[in-house]
């Protein structure tokens, strides 16, 4: 029997983090398209988010991507989203826009290079220190695009070692998360292209380094709850980047391409304990909204991930648990397809309202005219990062 009962304290307690780089203009290599007021800076962001977190109720915090968000003061912007209900989040490095980066950043065969994206990287401890910003996420972009272009083994060794000269600068409470992607910008050998990479680098670095899941980041029909699950099982699971992929890093809204593979997700989360507080898992989105309006955009992702998560809660584990037991495989199957089939919409809408929220997010952001507001005064909206 379906259980609702349990998804109660878990959806209560959820925070979705947002990328402040959902709200600025994107679009693929072939073309960005201007969109009617978007933010021209990164105030403009944390007020955008701050409305997906008024209307949802559980997008307490926006990730920054510094310099896509440079400002010249960061205790301001923290303050700046406290007073419109949220806090600043993950700060996300960027060692991937520079020419001096053609043959890599970290794992760059020149010296210099390789203190230059250090540096860049101390500096985002700098701002989680005046942002109170527990995590830093690093995904590079490094890699070859031809075999024989550079060693593979040494790129690792030069990786290793930049990263351990940021972990030994991290404070107490904060983390590094080490992000990994399948391909692309590199297209031969990428340095950090899967979680058994990742999960090598961070238990060679300590406790404090975890690793983040971007969905988007694996080939196509890879199981990406088992990597949750065994990441969990050694307290190694960071965070996660959410969207959905048809092809490769589409970044597209969670949940929208395969809604039963977020399902399974969020299931394993539960399993291993992820959705409770001392588990430090970040649920992070990280999308782009190339052609749909970028708020609703991000309505309809945390919309999502709660239904999903409610889903997974569903699942009666004592009835599940027997039937795994018992060898029961269609019985246990059976019992997991039962939570993904309930409706959970009615109870997530009574959780909005237990909370002074309105039922229907999307009505009520649509009925209220701040799409309309925000496209009448600003004027110029900058682009996410992209080509910037
Ligand atoms: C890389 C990535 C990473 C970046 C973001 C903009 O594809 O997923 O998380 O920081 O996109
Ligand atoms: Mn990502
Ligand atoms: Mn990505």
């Amino acid at each position: 029997m379906v259980d609702l009962e349990a998804a109660g304290p878990v959806l209560r307690a959820q925070s979705i983090e947002l990328p402040s780089w959902a709200f600025g203009n994107s679009g693929t290599r072939f073309k960005v398209f201007a969109q009617a007021g978007v933010p021209r800076d990164p105030f403009e962001k944390v007020a955008d988010a701050a409305t997906v977190h008024e209307f949802t109720g559980a997008a307490g915090k926006v990730a920054l991507h510094i310099p896509w968000d440079e400002v010249d003061d960061y205790g301001k912007l923290a303050a700046y989203a406290v007073d419109h209900g949220i806090q600043l989040g993950t700060i996300n490095a960027n060692a991937f826009q520079d020419d001096d980066y053609r043959l890599g950043s970290v794992a760059n065969p020149d010296p210099r290079v390789r203190r230059k994206a250090l540096d860049h990287l101390l500096q985002c401890l700098e701002v989680m220190n005046a942002t109170g910003s527990r995590d830093l996420k690093l995904w590079f972009a490094d890699g070859t695009n031809y075999p024989g272009q550079d060693s593979i083994s040494a790129r690792q060794d030069r990786l290793a070692e930049v990263l351990s000269s940021v972990y030994e600068q991290l404070g107490d409470d904060q983390r590094l998360i080490l992000e990994y992607k399948l391909f692309e910008p590199a297209f031969y050998s990428t340095d950090v292209p899967d979680w058994g990479t990742a999960l090598t680098h961070c238990l060679a670095l300590g406790d404090r380094a975890k690793v983040c899941v971007d969905t988007g980041h694996h080939a196509p029909g890879t199981n990406i709850e088992f990597i949750v699950a065994s990441l969990l099982r050694l307290k190694k699971l960071g965070s996660f980047d959410f969207n959905s992929r048809f092809y490769a890093d589409d970044d597209l809204i969670v949940g929208a391409a395969d809604p039963f593979q977020l399902f399974r997700i969020l299931f394993e989360v539960r399993c291993g304990g992820g959705f409770s507080a001392d588990s430090e898992v970040a649920f992070m989105l990280d999308q782009c909204h190339n052609i749909e309006p970028k708020i609703p955009g991000e309505i309809r992702s945390v919309m999502n991930v709660q239904e999903a998560t409610a889903k997974a809660m569903a699942v009666d584990m004592d009835a599940l648990g027997q039937a795994q037991q018992a060898g029961d495989v269609l019985g246990a199957n059976g019992i997991l397809m039962d939570a993904f089939d309930t409706d959970v919409r009615p109870m997530l809408a009574a959780l909005r309202e237990e909370r002074g929220l309105k039922a229907d997010p999307m009505a009520a952001y649509a009925a209220s005219g701040y799409g309309e507001r925000i496209a009448a005064e600003r004027v110029g909206g900058a682009q996410a990062g992209w080509g910037a």
